[in-house]
């Protein structure tokens, strides 16, 4: 059974006003709680309030984890280089990998994730089809050196992930740990109360294509998603986008001048025209030093990410490349391009006969040029980023936007790591394959943060049962006497007998100080004791989530409390009934 909490012992460094260079909610509090402290740029230390709620998050995800049958290991976060190596993936990061030598000038990195440890660590002995599939995983510190570290925990330097690792014979095996593993995810959302949604996201670098997103929404989210009452959602990096252009009525080519209008904004206006009938026009090259033009509506933004898809090694050009190609940026457009350029369009673009769109000349610009006829389109490709009012790619209906944290993720890995580090195993036909590999990350630390952002008033967090530091704060209201002090140390320990985590505020502070930072620190409930209400055998109950404040006869707390743990255990037991009652 837990001890009770004294916190005239405990060092929890509450504070009155918000540190300077916090400017979110999660980072503002868990500094003024005394939870958190900056050690260096991105580099935090959990104090003991906040150390308690980083190891309830932590079981949470254990026991789920636990629960798909992947096994616990520990894996150093010191990694020889040459694992990396035999990756390439050394070279592929830059500063944001802390790299370091040892005493006999041997390369080391500090582990920003640990695809290259895993594999090197079951290739030599994961040899058979009958061992598979086989899950791994752990809750290890992470090291990534982020150019701008910033919102506390969000974006650290320094972090606590749990992440696996799952190696299949079949991609059918790799898709049921995959689905296990964000139903898992599903279940660790709830249990930490977040309110999220699972959405389709781009797997960047790392390879593998299929992956997942479980976001926390939150304003202060650095993510951008859209989704839909059809329960489809996605990442803006990478959702489709299915934009409605529609087609200004010139059929002919017709030169207009246009002076000094650049934006689409302008030219829109200018000629009286919604932009959705105007065409953008954004110019890169392509791996080879080509020219490639690209062409969006003018409603929408080139998805950077999706151009690269389409157009091997695609890069925008910068000004003086657009000078270099002859290119007049603010008037580009299909007809009059240098030969050899290549035309690449966004796909709605297909149902639009007649654009609007630069001449190619300063202050000019065309009415009526037709694909086809006025110029050839040479592919055309999903290319914008998807925005709320957009139509959802699965019933149509209008996307709606919200903003994100990403707390975790599932990969499809494939073979990426398993090919390039030779990792194979002896298929029943006695044939070495390559393991087929998923991963799949949480940011502990980072859910921790997540937590605060959606759970917070003006006068601090306020922690849900499961992840609280405690679930009951006990506040006498005069401390060192004979009857109020006494009474409540009695009170805690019948929290204690009843299997209540608990803290006592037994600091020699007025009340209005004991009161803050009981809301400030976030507490589920706080039993208050004062002389006068002992005086007719009652305490005072506040709940944090509602702020509700109740009495109760002292005699009556032992099977109100009974009543409370038993609805609480209901809770714990991975049940997610939000708690309603004595602590909501
Ligand atoms: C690096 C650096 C930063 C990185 C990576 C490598 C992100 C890197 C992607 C992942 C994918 C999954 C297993 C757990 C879940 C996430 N940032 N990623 O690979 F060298 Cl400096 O980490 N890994």
């Amino acid at each position: 059974m837990p001890g009770i909490l004294h916190l005239k012992n405990l060092y929890v460094p509450t504070l009155k006003e918000d540190p300077a260079d916090a400017d979110i909610a999660s980072h503002k509090l868990l500094l003024r709680a005394g939870m958190l402290r900056k050690t260096a740029s991105g580099v935090y230390t959990f104090l003991p309030l906040g150390f308690r709620v980083l190891k309830k998050i932590e079981e949470i995800v254990r026991e789920e984890m636990d629960a798909t049958g992947a096994y616990e290991i520990m894996m150093p976060a010191l990694q020889p280089s040459e694992l990396w190596l035999e990756s390439g993936r050394w070279d592929d990061y830059g500063p944001e990998l802390m790299r370091l030598s040892d005493r006999h000038e041997r390369g080391f990195c500090l582990g920003p994730t640990h695809e290259e440890l895993i594999t090197s660590l079951v290739r030599d002995e994961l040899r058979s089809y009958k061992q598979l599939p086989l899950t791994l995983y752990q809750i290890q510190v992470k090291f990534r050196d982020e150019i701008r570290p910033r919102f506390g925990l969000l974006r650290s330097r320094e972090f606590i992930m749990k992440d696996a690792y799952s190696f299949h014979d079949s991609q059918a095996s790799l898709q049921e740990t995959y689905d296990a593993m964000s139903d898992a995810y599903g279940r660790i959302c709830d249990r930490c109360a977040l309110e999220w949604r699972a959405v389709e996201a781009d797997s960047g670098q790392i390879g593998g294509k299929v992956t997942t997103e479980f976001m926390a929404l939150a304003e202060s989210g650095e993510a951008e998603l859209v989704y839909c009452d059809c329960g489809y959602s996605a990442n803006t990096e990478a959702g489709e986008c299915i934009p409605h252009p529609t087609a200004h009525d010139v059929a002919e080519l017709k030169k207009v001048s246009t002076p000094g209008i650049h934006t689409i904004e302008e030219l829109a206006e200018f000629l009286g025209i919604p932009e959705t009938s105007t065409v953008k026009a954004l110019s890169g090259k392509d791996a080879d030093g080509g020219l490639v033009v690209l062409f969006v509506p003018g409603s929408h933004e080139l998805n950077e990410i999706k151009a690269c898809r389409a157009v091997e090694g695609f890069e925008l050009l910068s000004d003086d490349e657009m000078e270099a190609f002859g290119l007049h940026k603010g008037s580009m457009g299909p007809v009059g391009l240098p030969d050899g350029a290549r035309v690449i369009a966004d796909a709605s673009l297909k149902g639009v006969p007649h654009w609007v769109v630069g001449a190619n000349e300063e202050g000019a610009h065309y009415l009526g040029a037709a694909p086809g006829r006025d110029f050839t389109v040479d592919g055309w490709a999903d290319l914008c980023v998807v925005k709320p009012g957009d139509s959802c790619p699965e019933c149509g209906c209008s996307l709606k936007g919200a903003r994100g944290i990403e707390v975790s993720q599932v990969f499809q890995l494939g073979t990426k790591y398993s090919e390039s580090m030779r990792a194979t195993y002896l298929d029943k036909d006695g044939k070495e394959k390559p393991f087929i590999m998923g991963c799949y990350g949480v940011g502990v630390s980072r859910t921790l943060a997540a937590i605060v952002e959606q759970h917070n008033d003006a006068d601090g967090i306020k922690w849900p049962l499961a992840v609280a530091p405690a679930h009951v704060c006990v506040i006498p209201l005069v401390v060192g006497d004979d009857v109020v002090h006494p009474k409540a140390e009695e009170i805690a320990r019948a929290c204690q007998q009843m299997g209540f985590e608990v803290a006592i505020d037994d600091r020699d502070e007025r009340a209005g100080v004991k009161f803050a930072d009981a809301d400030l620190i976030g507490w589920p409930l706080q039993i208050i004791v004062g002389k006068r209400g002992l005086a007719e055998g009652k305490v005072e109950l506040k709940r944090r989530r509602t702020g509700e404040r109740s009495e109760f006869l002292v005699d009556a707390l032992p099977e109100m409390l009974a009543f409370a743990n038993r609805k609480m255990m209901d809770m714990h037991k991975g049940g997610v009934t939000i708690f309603s009652g004595l602590f909501d």
